[in-house]
């Protein structure tokens, strides 16, 4: 190692900070972070070395720097960000390519030399006066085929606390592994701050590097964007696993309960804002993860874990009556930071859609807050943001599963699709096979836009298993991936399609909240052959009777046969456009999709189109066959 190298960390580090570093004895990891003290000019160094002390340290720091300030309950601190940075900046964030790479339209890349150029401009000096912390940690379990660690470079300590809840701290990994770690790498600026917010935001950058294994984040505070293990290490995971055969996923991973204490795990992929943690904390089922999941095929099964350990969650309707779970970690004293929620009396909270009324006067991500405020576009501000949060970590939850920590993965026997989908697809339906699945509930999935993205809300868009805001690579290579990991299984997991959010001719949603519940029973039941089924041109649906049973014994509610046919009417015009737009937009934007895609819409469409010339536009249930 060079002895500059080590002197232009020395100089800045705290004492005893550089032998913390050294005792790592891996040089990749001296000068990368010597790099970037160099680059960045930070005041200090702080190396975190996972202790409770260090932790601490972190969290304290966050409050005397004003990036938290603490609420009412012990452990609850409250974040805000910047006005306009409150949710993923989709168009600033830019996959860094070398030439001849082309993705998806809707993914930002930028030629790989020119960005990092760019990125480099504006980090230089980014961090003058302010502190550096240097953090290490592990994605998924430790000590486990699935792990890979990190270092994340930051100077926020909203940032690093953040991290130090939902991802497990790793310095003695490091120390461990040596020089053998290899390592996803992340650097994060939130640039100059004014008011405890990010000043530049017309500088506002997130580069992913894959072939660096680098993310850098700039001029920006909101999670989504600065949280280096969460969406910006998605991309990398998901170009590494490309490449190595496994999967990265915008998953949910749960246990759900079954008949006589069987325990069947499913992950599951949802848009952001469309259900994904509220499903993942359902009441009476077992949570392993809410947001991102490693797949792994092993002795031919799926496993799966979760990437984190802990959530950042949506905080907007969250309620006693509909999430008792989250309600009760959200009133006790946890460790917890909310963002951009209502601070009101001096310490308490509101988000919309809590229970009781909402307060007259607070402060919330734009300062000052009174019913009827507007921003400077006359647009009116309400008391929280949609996209408004909490962190805490997952042994909050008292019905988190005791396998969050197996180093082997959960075994995955079913795998959801689900999307925001107000006329289209029935609350849940069972996919015939592997393939079928894949294309059908996966790679057609659409969606209505949230506000968990910068932009406008409610249009409808194709997000391929949830997950195209963070694809690396094309867009057809990750369907083929998909296709191919079902290969050679020996219980291949079935796979679903969820709807939460279907409505009548009214607008008027077709399910409650905790319908879901129900849909979940019934996909265990699936798996284990228990269930029966009706066969549709789309896929296979419940039973009237399994269902009325399941509402009955689960939830102790009268499900009408009324109901039913409202909500699993096969709707063969809508299905048709559906078909005809997703077609389009692959033909349009995938040029390398895939024959097999086309071939099975196409035996999908033949369906629909029979079945039509048989029934008419619109399949009651009791019209249909048994599978
Ligand atoms: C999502 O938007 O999908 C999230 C939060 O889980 S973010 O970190 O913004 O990606
Ligand atoms: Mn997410």
């Amino acid at each position: 190692m060079k002895e500059n190298t080590v002197e232009i960390i020395r100089r800045k580090a705290l004492p005893g900070h550089m032998d913390r570093l050294l005792a790592i004895n891996n040089p990749e990891v001296v000068s990368f972070v010597a790099e970037y003290v160099d680059l960045c000019d930070p005041e200090s160094v702080f190396v975190f070395n996972g202790s409770k002390e260090d932790e601490a340290f972190i969290r304290d720091a966050a409050i005397s720097l004003g990036e938290e300030k603490p609420l009412g309950m012990k452990g609850h601190t409250i974040h805000f960000d910047g006005y306009n940075d409150q949710a993923r900046d989709k168009k600033n964030t830019r996959i860094l390519l070398p030439p001849g790479i082309r993705l998806n339209p809707t993914i930002d890349t930028m030629d790989r030399e020119t960005g990092l150029k760019e990125i480099r401009e504006i980090m230089r000096g980014i961090m003058k006066g302010k502190m550096m912390y240097v953090c290490f940690y592990n994605l998924g379990p430790k000590r486990s085929e699935f792990s890979i660690q990190c270092v994340q470079l930051t100077d926020s300590s909203y940032v690093a606390h953040s991290e130090n809840l939902l991802y497990r701290p790793a310095y003695d990994e490091f120390l461990r592994l040596g020089p053998k770690a290899r390592f996803f790498r992340f650097v994060h600026s939130a640039g100059e701050l004014v008011n405890g917010v990010s000043k530049n935001i017309d500088k506002r950058r997130v580069y992913i590097d894959p072939i660096g294994e680098i993310v850098y984040s700039a001029n920006t505070q909101y999670g989504g964007n600065t949280i280096g293990l969460k969406k910006l290490a998605m991309r990398l995971a998901i170009w590494k696993g490309s490449k190595e055969g496994w999967l990265t996923e915008h998953m949910l991973i749960m246990g759900v309960n079954g008949p006589n204490g069987r325990v069947t795990y499913f992950t599951g992929a949802f848009p952001s804002l469309c259900g994904k943690t509220s499903t993942s904390m359902m009441v009476g089922e077992r949570i392993v993860g809410d947001d991102i999941a490693y797949l792994h095929k092993r002795d031919g099964e799926v496993r799966a874990v979760n990437v984190e350990r802990g959530v950042f969650g949506i905080i907007q309707g969250i309620n006693s009556k509909d999430d008792p779970i989250q309600w009760k970690a959200l009133h006790s004293p946890n460790e917890i930071i909310f963002s951009n929620v209502l601070v009101y009396d001096d310490g308490k909270v509101y988000w919309i859609g809590k229970d009781g009324e909402t307060p007259s006067r607070g402060i919330n991500h734009s300062g000052e807050w009174y019913p009827g405020k507007k921003d400077a576009n006359g647009k009116l501000i309400d008391p929280s943001h949609k996209n408004a949060r909490f962190t805490l970590r997952l042994d909050c939850l008292e019905n988190l599963d005791p396998r969050l920590e197996d180093p082997a993965g959960v075994p995955v026997r079913g795998i959801i699709y689900g999307g925001r989908d107000s006329d289209t697809c029935v609350p849940v339906e069972q996919a015939f096979d592997w393939v079928h699945g894949i294309i059908t509930k996966g790679a057609i999935l659409e969606s209505e836009t949230t506000a968990a993205t910068l932009g406008q809300e409610g249009v409808r868009e194709v997000n391929p298993m949830s997950n195209l805001d963070f694809l690396s690579i094309p867009l057809a290579r990750y369907i083929m991936d998909n296709i191919n990991f079902g290969k050679d299984l020996k219980t291949p997991p079935l796979i679903f399609g969820v709807n939460y959010f279907l409505r009548d001719k009214n607008g008027k949603f077709l399910n409650e909240k905790n319908d879901k519940g129900i849909w979940l029973k019934w996909m265990e039941l699936r798996v284990h052959g228990e269930a029966g089924a009706l066969r549709t041109p789309t896929g296979l649906i419940p039973e009237y009777s399994d269902l009325k049973r399941l509402f009955k014994v689960v939830q102790n509610k009268e499900y009408t046969e009324d109901m039913y046919t409202r909500q699993f009417t096969v709707r063969i015009p809508e299905w048709l456009a559906k078909i005809e737009r997703v077609t389009n937009y692959y033909r349009k934007n995938e040029p390398d999709t895939p024959p097999i895609f086309y071939e099975i819409i196409e035996q999908q469409k033949k369906r629909l189109l029979d079945s039509r010339e048989r029934f008419g536009d619109y399949i009651a249930p009791e019209k249909l066959p048994e599978e």
